[in-house]
């Protein structure tokens, strides 16, 4: 594979992009928002993770180039978003499609298009594959069609995309054992190579798996908080037991990720998936349960002005910068339909104003406040409890052990 482009710079796209890059292929990567392009040739990341800032430094020594448009390569890697439609739960395949629609315009016969954005199973077959025939190529002959879904975790990607094992789904096994090459170039884990409708449902199995033990976690928070009992205490003990691994509970469960994947499978199969959709329900249900938390500590404290409570923490968990679909969003929007609003928020990693009484410094934000509700738990308040000392504190994440901290 001598040159790729991958299609897609965010928060996949971008870090295999320049870790290809970093490992000597010659990689041109596309997105169409022109702004992020600009950044990248200005010679700055679009978001923050560890050992990202150096592998692009690495990547741009290596001759990565960044561009709005497609290229003329022999392999494409598309890391674009898969969104769900929020009323049928079924996955939204428009940005994959109209990717893979424009590598069709510029493409040559032999081209390779390695889809590694999250899809439902079946998408490859029902979007995917007609776009690419009705373009008039011969999928196996002209075009071949892989599906190599990521796995890597924020917090951490740079090191999980060097050393997680990989899944690469192909139609044709030579064609699949060549994409594994291309990954091998830096990965240091175990790369399988499998069918595409396979590699599909492994992926959102994955991510549904973590989703339904989270889920666990949280209902398990409910029934101990109904009854007084201390469910971290309990979490811990029961996990060890050599066959038990109970998850975390929390306030939410947020990203692309974990909050998105499982629909699909509710939404392609609503009358099988069963304990997917309840465990989505109750994750769903987390920030409705930390505000009834707060009215409750409210209400014992004799504490009425809404505005004397402060979220801490916006992105969807601990040192990210990454707010999509996270509980702190979900929370406010719940509050907001209930025509109340006043919350105060703060959030080191979110440096434009993104919610309404949002601060940028966490002593003035403190200052305002009385009852802090920790919401995420980032290293900067970890490192900081002594500043919450004479607050009143709702710990949803369990990073506090100041006395009288109320949790879950
Ligand atoms: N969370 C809890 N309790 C826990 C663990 C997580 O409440 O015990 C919450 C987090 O706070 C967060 C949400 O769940 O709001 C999701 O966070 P996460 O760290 O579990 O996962 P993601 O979404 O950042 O990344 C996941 C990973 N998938 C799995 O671990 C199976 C990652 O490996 C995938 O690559 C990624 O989804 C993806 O892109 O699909």
């Amino acid at each position: 594979m001598s040159k790729i482009n991958v299609i897609g710079l965010g928060y996949i796209g971008l870090p295999t992009a320049l870790m290809l890059a970093s490992h000597g292929v010659e990689v041109v990567g596309t997105d169409y928002n022109k702004d992020l392009v600009a950044t990248l040739n200005a010679g700055h990341t679009t978001f923050k993770e560890d050992g990202l800032d150096e592998l692009f430094n690495a990547a741009v020594e290596h001759g990565i180039e960044f561009s709005t448009e497609y290229q003329v390569t022999d392999t494409y890697i598309v890391s674009v978003p898969t969104p769900y439609d929020k009323f049928s739960k079924k996955v939204d395949a428009s940005y994959v499609i109209a990717a893979v629609n424009s590598i069709m315009q510029v493409c040559e016969k032999g081209a390779v298009v390695v889809v590694e954005s999250t899809v439902a199973p079946g998408t490859i077959d029902k979007f995917v594959r007609p776009v690419i025939e009705e373009n008039g190529f011969v999928i196996g002959e002209d075009i071949h069609l892989v599906h190599a879904p990521e796995r890597i975790i924020p917090g951490n990607m740079v090191y999980e995309l060097l050393h997680n094992n990989r899944t690469i789904g192909a139609d044709d096994r030579k064609i699949g054992e060549k994409v594994k090459d291309m990954y091998a170039s830096f990965c240091k884990g175990d790369i399988v190579v499998t069918d595409i409708r396979t590699a599909e449902m492994t992926k959102v199995v994955e991510n549904t798996f973590r989703a339904v033990n989270i889920a666990f976690a949280n209902e398990l928070a409910k029934i101990c908080s109904h009854d007084n009992m201390d469910v971290y205490e309990i979490i811990r003990i029961c996990n060890m037991h050599p066959r038990v691994n109970i998850l975390q509970p929390g306030p939410g469960v947020g990203g692309h990720c974990i909050s998105v994947d499982p629909w699909f499978l509710v939404g392609d199969y609503p009358s099988l998936a069963n304990v997917i959709n309840e465990s989505m329900r109750i994750n769903d249900s987390m920030p409705d349960f930390v505000l009834n938390r707060i009215y409750e500590i409210m209400q014992e404290k004799g504490i009425k002005d809404i505005s004397k409570v402060g979220l801490y923490g916006l992105t969807y968990k601990q040192n990210v910068d990454d707010c999509r679909e996270s509980p702190t969003l979900q929370l406010l929007e719940s509050q907001e339909r209930h025509l109340a609003s006043g919350l105060k928020v703060y959030d080191p990693f979110i440096e434009n104003d993104i919610v309404n009484n949002q601060y940028h410094d966490f002593d003035a934000f403190l200052k305002d406040i009385d009852i802090v509700v920790i919401m995420v738990g980032h290293d900067e308040i970890i490192s900081n409890m002594d500043k919450l000392k004479d607050k009143i504190i709702l710990d949803t994440r369990k990073v506090c052990d100041l006395p009288g901290v109320y949790r879950l």
